[in-house]
């Protein structure tokens, strides 16, 4: 294994819930629609543009809006998800990453931040991670978000691997396909159902160690 290529929404910290919360206060002002509680893992690894047409789509409000409005919206929502990181901090840190990550560095494993945020170096900041990272991708980089394979491919490309010498880490369904797609190795955490395209599954980020990676990684290479 040449490099590991983490997913930071769901892997690193949670701030799904706040995406939710954001997207929800945004989908209530704007669009007059109460969000169901599952759309919180339906947007999970969703680009943001993305999110709002599926929320569009749901308030079934889809034509009655311009580009331009629409990324007013977008812009709008994402005022008040910065808000929330802002308040991070290491305490928000999921457990088992902090020593996932040790255990990568004494074996001088580079790490990559491969997530469909555009807000990743902020929350790297806040959680005090950015130094764990050889580069982090930025996803208005790439031509197609998850489930296409172009975070993963430019994530291992950053580190000079190439992807079938990598484990990508996620807790998305569309995360799982990427780095299929890609020709990485998938670890995912989560329900085994959801995510049965990886390699290896765990319930949680505490289960995530280097022995776990390196496991997926020989699997595969069989
Ligand atoms: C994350 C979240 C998504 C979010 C997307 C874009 O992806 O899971 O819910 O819509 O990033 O975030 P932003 O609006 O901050 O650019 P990932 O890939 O880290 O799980
Ligand atoms: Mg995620």
């Amino acid at each position: 294994m040449q490099g590991v290529l983490f997913d930071l929404d769901g892997i690193l910290t949670d701030t799904a819930k706040f995406h939710f919360a954001a997207w929800s206060r945004l989908a209530q002002e704007k669009l007059g629609v109460t969000l169901p509680a599952e759309f919180e893992s339906r947007l999970k690894g969703v680009s943001r543009v993305d999110s709002l047409v599926r929320i569009m789509d749901y308030a079934q409000v889809t034509d009655q809006y311009t580009p331009e409005q629409i990324e007013q919206m977008a812009n709008e929502k994402n005022g008040y998800y910065v808000q929330a990181i802002e308040k991070l901090t290491q305490a928000d840190i999921l457990p088992g990453i902090p020593a996932l990550l040790a255990e990568l560095a004494a074996r001088k494993i580079p790490c990559v931040i491969a997530s469909a945020s555009k807000n990743a170096p902020l929350i790297l900041k806040n959680l005090g991670l950015t130094s764990e990272f050889a580069a982090i991708v930025d996803p208005a980089k790439v031509a197609h978000g998850k489930p296409a394979p172009d975070i993963f491919s430019a994530a291992a490309q950053a580190i000079g691997a190439s992807p079938a010498e990598c484990v990508g880490v996620e807790d998305a369904v569309a995360g799982i396909t990427a780095i299929n797609a890609a020709g990485a190795v998938a670890v995912g955490v989560g329900d085994p159902q959801e995510l049965a395209a990886a390699e290896i599954i765990v319930p949680t980020t505490a289960d995530l160690t280097y022995a776990v990676l390196e496991q997926a990684y020989q699997a595969r290479a069989k």
